[in-house]
């Protein structure tokens, strides 16, 4: 890319003929590329002939058009003398959207993870709101991740002299202030334009590991740059089609010192999240698509199942020892459910398991992790040592309160991951919401540790819970009300008439 290029020579390429656009003030070809572009050729001649940063930023990793595009496409940098700077026109949607961000309230006051997501929910752009709260089919298993939680109730002991408490422990090896660790969320950036690299800061300030995901908006690199020299940093891997793109990204990271790969294999095929298909019902001018006419709709599949299609649903057991060859890293499988699997995965000689139904955003009426790790801990005990510290095991889904994590632990799980809690605290805060999130986390262990009777995790006993409900999944649990408040129904398909 050695030459200029003036942005009235890009406008004359603003048809699907000739499709020129800027990213970063670069200009790219992307005729050719427009009918490959897993978002569809529509919101790219949106921008032909002109700048599409502005719209590329939240949901593509900088790099991804420079990887993507074949260098001859790469026209050259725009010539920064003939950019006409557009005075920005503050819509009525940026004057909507200062004014709720305007009308949050004070940090202090945030006082348990649930009043970020009501937070977040209020002053998220609703494509944004949507894509992240969005779970599959009914949402059934979206809402047993909560439930599961309340089916399970603590026994605590007491005279203990519980003066000091501590709840730090180590993941993977590596020193962990919570036994909880930041899980991977995608696309940050639709939410706070800092993006994942908000969690990478607090997690430095306050000794908590954070999972950089594949599809994060800000790139791998940047997240990595972002961190602390020694931070340790987890990643976790959507499987490519092209396994040599694959084996790059899982080199690099090792190169770049990450210290656990986490493979998802609960999502081959993305689940049919319809809060976020739904959106794109609406375009740009308000209208619904579905009284202009059916075509498109079918195409619009929502945020998540546009940018999908690399994933590969090919990836079997019989990939494990490849993943072993071109790694050392400890390699975890994420989206495990059954003890099937997990006798699987150990067999396998991985080091670890995350039980994870994908919080709820994949199979629908899936059962929640930490149901799943009481049959999953008791087939374990049969087959080797317990604990086994070359075999860890994890849960996420649900996670709010200091309390869930202390009955997962109590349950076998060696930590937790919270993904949305995290997500929420830095949309609606940045990295202060993050930091806050983990104080709060903070405050809540001390206290439940002491009223539980543990002054250290290794206190944490089996014997503190009584899970004998949580297989009931017709029982009554009591309401959450913090949680149920937050909750947004499904929304039926608007008619035609109305
Ligand atoms: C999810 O949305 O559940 C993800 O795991 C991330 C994602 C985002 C976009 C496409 C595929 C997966």
């Amino acid at each position: 890319m050695a030459s200029l290029v003036s942005s009235q020579a890009v406008a004359l390429h603003n048809s699907r003929d000739s499709c020129w656009i800027i990213v970063h003030n670069k200009v790219y070809d992307v005729t050719q590329f427009l009918d490959e572009h897993p978002g569809g050729s529509k919101i790219i001649l949106k921008y032909a002939g002109g700048d599409a940063t502005e719209a590329y930023e939240p949901i593509h990793p900088p790099d991804a058009i420079t990887t993507n595009l074949p260098v001859e496409k790469h026209i050259g940098a725009i010539d920064p003398n003939t950019i006409v700077k557009a005075i920005k026109k503050v819509t009525e949607a940026d004057k909507r959207r200062q004014a709720l961000l305007d009308s949050r309230p004070p940090i202090d006051e945030i006082l348990n993870l649930h009043d970020f997501e009501a937070v977040a929910k209020t002053i998220l752009p609703d494509k944004a709101w949507a894509y992240y709260s969005s779970a599959s089919d009914d949402e059934i298993t979206l809402r047993e991740n909560r439930a599961a939680f309340q089916r399970v109730w603590f026994r605590p002991r007491v005279l203990r002299d519980v003066t000091t408490v501590d709840w730090s422990t180590t993941i993977l090896g590596q020193k962990s202030s919570l036994p909880v660790y930041i899980s991977a969320t995608a696309l940050g950036k639709l939410g706070h334009p800092d993006g994942e690299i908000n969690l990478t800061r607090a997690a430095a300030k306050h000794g908590v590991i954070q999972m950089i995901p594949t599809l994060a908006s800000c790139s791998f690199d940047e997240i990595v740059d972002a961190a602390q020299p020694g931070q340790p940093l987890f990643v976790q891997l959507y499987v490519n089609r092209d396994r040599e793109i694959t084996r790059k990204y899982v080199q690099h990271a090792e190169k770049r010192g990450v210290k656990g790969l986490f493979i998802t294999v609960d999502a081959p095929q993305l689940g049919r999240r319809e809060k976020d298909m739904r959106m794109k019902f609406v375009d740009d001018s308000g209208t619904a698509k579905v009284q202009e006419g059916q075509q498109d709709v079918k195409k619009d599949q929502g945020v998540a199942r546009a940018i999908s299609s690399f994933i590969d649903p090919s990836l079997s057991w019989k990939d494990i020892p490849w993943f072993r060859s071109i790694t050392s890293m400890p390699i975890i499988l994420k989206g495990i459910a059954t003890p099937e699997d997990a006798i699987l995965a150990y067999e396998a000689g991985v080091q670890g398991i995350v039980l994870s139904n994908h919080g709820g955003r994949q199979l629908d009426t899936a059962r929640s992790g930490l149901e799943n790790l009481v049959e999953i801990v008791a087939a374990l005990k049969q087959r080797g040592p317990w604990p086994n510290p070359k075999f860890s095991i994890f849960i996420d889904g649900g996670v709010r309160r200091a309390s869930d994590v202390l009955k997962a632990l109590a349950l076998g799980a060696s930590a937790v991951g919270v993904g949305r809690g995290f997500l929420y605290a830095f949309c609606s805060y940045g990295q202060e919401g993050v930091e806050r999130a983990i104080q709060i986390l903070r405050d809540e262990f001390e206290m439940n540790m002491r009223l539980l009777g543990a002054r250290n995790l290794n206190e944490i006993e089996p014997n503190m819970v009584d899970a004998s409900a949580l297989h009931s999944h017709v029982g009554n649990t009591p309401a959450d009300n913090l949680y149920n408040s937050i909750y947004q129904p499904l929304r039926l398909a608007e008619l035609k008439s109305k």
